[in-house]
This record gives structure tokens, C-alpha cells and sequence, in this order.
């Protein structure tokens, strides 16, 4: 029996793009609640996920990629990762250690301290995708990240694989103050079906569109009705006319191949049979649009 007091609180995720965040989260959750691609800006939204342990409860936030933004959408995203840090009790700083040869790394540096300057709970410092470097390749960036702020830890991990997990659940945990268990043992996140299921379908977009394509892209839910099967209507917002020609597709092949993989996904989810309707909508501009931002959580 162990005398520890019991632990609870929030742990926000923070990072650049790409670095594994979300792969991160689902990892820790043991089930994919969060889209992840190999694009960056993947991410737009706060997404929740609890891992509950014997003495400890961790609500541990993901987070859009810290980045330098111009436009609206982009600026909404930094801002919506940065106003996570005021709810946090600790902080975890993901980064990916294979993405930096020593200048790179110090022209980041100022942009780093900007985003650590603003946190006044303690950091842990994750080095993910650490099976990219050989042990005598990561000692230099772990030296590097040493002179950067000061970590309460830092701990090479592969998201991917779950190496270094354990241990960097541990360092976390030591951050959370004494607290009671705020959500039953079975609650993996506060994200509803209907808003996963729009982020299936976005990844599915990201995987299979390019340039700029993705990132003028997004998925509005007009219905989701349960039942067997779900059916689900869903409306794919694009920038131009010539977007909607491609996410269509030659014959409505590429919509189909959309359709199709989310579908997998999505029924996995729920575990039932799902109905997908897609429809591509032209709106221009709405990346800049308040209210369309706003109906995506992103104001
Ligand atoms: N090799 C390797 N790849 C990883 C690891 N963790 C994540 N990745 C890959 O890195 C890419 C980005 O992962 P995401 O989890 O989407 O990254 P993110 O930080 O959430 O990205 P944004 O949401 O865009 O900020 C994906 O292709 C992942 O498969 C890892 O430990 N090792
Ligand atoms: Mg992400």
C-alpha cells in the first residue's frame, strides 16, 4: 500500500507543430481521441483526454503547434494553445528532437523562451520521436534544451512506440497538487462523438490532399443522427472553386476515398454502422470568417 495522497489537475501539452503532441495524447489514453498526420497544423482545437491512475488523475490538454502566425485561423490556434497554460497546474513542452541540427535550434531559440516566458506552472520537457537519434546524436540536443529554460525534467520519449512513457507519466504526475478525482475511471475525454467525427474526417483530408489544401479545409456537422446506422451529414468547407474540384475528385473519386476512410474510422469509434454524407461548400474566405470560426471552436 502506498501513503502517496491522491493527485489531480491539468497538464497542458505545448510544443511546435509536428512534434507528436496529439500522438502523444492518444498514446497516454490508450485510444485515439486526437487526429494526427504528418502535416503540421494538424491540430486546431483544445482537445481533452483523462488518464486516470491508482492514486493520480491527469486531465492533460493537447494543443495546436506554437508557431509564428499571419493569418486569422493561424492566430486563433496560438492563442487558443497559449490560453491553455492559465488553466494548467503543469506544463509539458513537446518537442521533436530529431528536427534540429544546432542552427536550427538556436534561431528557434528566442521564439521558444517567448512561448516559456509566459508559463508560471513547472515544465517537463519531452524529446519525442527519440528513435529517429542515436543516444550520442540526442545528448547534444538534451544540452541544448538544458540551456533553454529550467525543466523540472526532461525525458526522451517515443510517442509513437510508448518508450519513455512511463517514466514521463511519472514527472508529470509530480507536478499535479493534492486533489480529488474529478471524472469517473471511464471517461476518456470531453470531446463529443460529433466533434471527433468531424476531425476524422479532416485527417482523411490531410492525408490525401496537398499544398494548401488541408489547411483551407474545414468540416462543419450538420447532422448526426444515432440509430442503426448512425447516419451523419457533413459539410467540407473550401476557400475556392478550384479546391472543390479537387477534393471531389475525377468522377467523385477522391470524395469517395474520403468518405470511405472515414467511415472506417468513425464506426470504429462508435462502434455501430455509419452512414456518411459529404458535401464540398465553397466559402470564401472563411478562415478570415468570425462567425465560421466561432461555429468551429475557434474564437
Ligand atoms: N518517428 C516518430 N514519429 C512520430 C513520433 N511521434 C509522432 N510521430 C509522427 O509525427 C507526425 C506528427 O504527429 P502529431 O501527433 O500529429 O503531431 P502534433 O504535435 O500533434 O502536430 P500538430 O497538431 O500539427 O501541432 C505524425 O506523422 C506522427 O506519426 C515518434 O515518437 N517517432
Ligand atoms: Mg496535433
Amino acid at each position: 500500500m502506498s501513503n502517496s495522497p491522491y493527485r489531480s489537475g491539468v497538464v497542458a501539452i505545448i510544443g511546435p507543430p509536428n512534434a507528436g503532441k496529439s500522438t502523444l495524447l492518444n498514446q497516454l489514453l490508450r485510444q485515439k481521441i486526437a487526429i494526427v498526420t504528418p502535416k503540421p497544423q494538424t491540430t486546431r482545437n483544445r482537445i481533452m483526454g483523462i488518464v486516470t491512475g491508482v492514486d493520480y488523475q491527469m486531465i492533460l490538454l493537447d494543443t495546436p503547434g506554437l508557431h509564428q502566425a499571419r493569418e486569422t485561423i493561424n492566430r486563433q490556434m496560438v492563442r487558443i494553445a497559449l490560453e491553455s497554460l492559465a488553466e494548467a497546474d503543469g506544463v509539458l513542452f513537446l518537442a521533436d528532437c530529431a528536427d534540429m541540427p544546432a542552427s536550427k535550434l538556436d534561431s528557434r531559440a528566442e521564439e521558444y523562451r517567448g512561448y516559456l516566458g509566459r508559463v508560471t506552472a513547472p515544465v517537463v520537457l519531452a524529446l519525442n520521436k527519440r528513435d529517429k537519434l542515436t543516444p550520442e546524436r540526442l545528448l547534444p540536443v538534451i544540452d541544448w534544451y538544458r540551456g533553454l529554460h529550467p525543466f523540472a525534467a526532461i525525458v526522451p520519449i517515443s510517442a509513437l512506440s510508448g518508450a519513455g512513457i512511463d517514466d514521463l507519466l511519472g514527472e508529470l504526475v509530480r507536478l499535479l497538487p493534492e486533489g480529488p478525482q474529478y471524472y469517473p475511471d471511464d471517461i476518456p475525454t470531453d470531446a463529443t462523438e460529433r466533434f471527433i467525427a468531424a476531425e476524422i474526417i479532416r485527417e482523411k483530408i490531410f492525408l490525401l490532399t496537398r499544398d494548401e489544401i488541408p489547411y483551407s479545409t474545414a468540416v462543419v456537422i450538420e447532422t448526426f443522427a444515432e440509430g442503426e446506422p448512425v447516419v451523419i451529414q457533413a459539410t467540407i468547407l473550401v476557400e475556392r472553386e478550384s479546391q472543390k474540384g479537387i477534393l471531389v475528385g475525377q468522377k467523385g473519386k477522391m470524395l469517395a476515398t474520403i468518405r470511405r476512410n472515414a467511415v472506417a474510422d468513425i464506426e470504429q469509434m462508435l462502434g455501430s454502422r455509419v452512414r456518411l454524407h459529404l458535401w464540398v461548400k465553397v466559402s470564401r474566405n472563411w478562415t478570415a470568417n468570425a462567425g465560421i470560426l466561432r461555429e468551429l471552436g475557434l474564437s
